[in-house]
């Protein structure tokens, strides 16, 4: 006997950071794009079970352009390289070329947390290694996890986006001496 389903891996949770600074030919400004990429994610193996609001950030690093930032929480049975292997190709559907680091991009989508814990290989390393000093990361992140602890820090999401905004230098220009 035997049963009609075969065998599926146990679901995971991951934690996934969107971002997009340049326009889309066809699905048109970054927040735009963004949507078009939280719904490219559903398929057979991937379950959407959350998003964050979409966010405007000032961009890091060398691009001018403003970003769109959000985070999709998902459930599915494909280890990290398999979902990363997956992303790339959302990406590249969005017309990501490779090697596109640190520019304008269409569509960016980094795997940030994982309920496994933490993966490190010479392509991927989760949790996402610049993560903590990111509030275009922490603010969505905390919208739908707060209570996630980062397995290598130790703290919740909460914590680290309390302490990211403590961490930012007091701007004294307004001062009167
Ligand atoms: N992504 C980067 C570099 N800089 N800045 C913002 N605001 N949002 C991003 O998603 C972002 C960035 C590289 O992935
Ligand atoms: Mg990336
Ligand atoms: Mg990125």
């Amino acid at each position: 006997m035997h049963d009609a389903t075969p065998p599926r891996a146990p679901l995971a949770l991951y934690a996934i950071g969107l971002g997009s600074n340049r326009r889309h030919v066809r699905h048109g400004d970054p927040r735009r794009v963004l949507l078009a990429a939280l719904a490219a994610l559903e398929s057979d193996d991937i379950e959407p079970v959350d998003a964050s609001p979409i966010i405007a950030s000032a961009p890091l690093g060398p691009s001018r352009r403003r970003y769109a930032n959000a985070v999709a929480l998902v459930a599915s049975p494909l280890p990290p390289p398999d979902l990363l292997e997956r992303l790339q190709t959302i990406e590249a559907s969005f017309g990501r070329r490779t090697g596109q680091r640190w520019c304008a991009r269409t569509l960016d989508l980094d795997i940030l947390l994982w309920s496994g814990g933490a993966w490190s290989d010479p392509a991927l390393t989760i949790p996402h290694p610049a993560m903590a000093e990111r509030d275009f990361v922490l603010g969505p992140l905390r919208t739908i996890v707060p209570r996630w602890r980062h397995p290598l820090l130790r703290h919740s999401i909460r914590q680290l986006a309390a302490r990211l905004v403590q961490a930012k230098p007091v701007d004294r220009s307004g001062s009167a001496h």
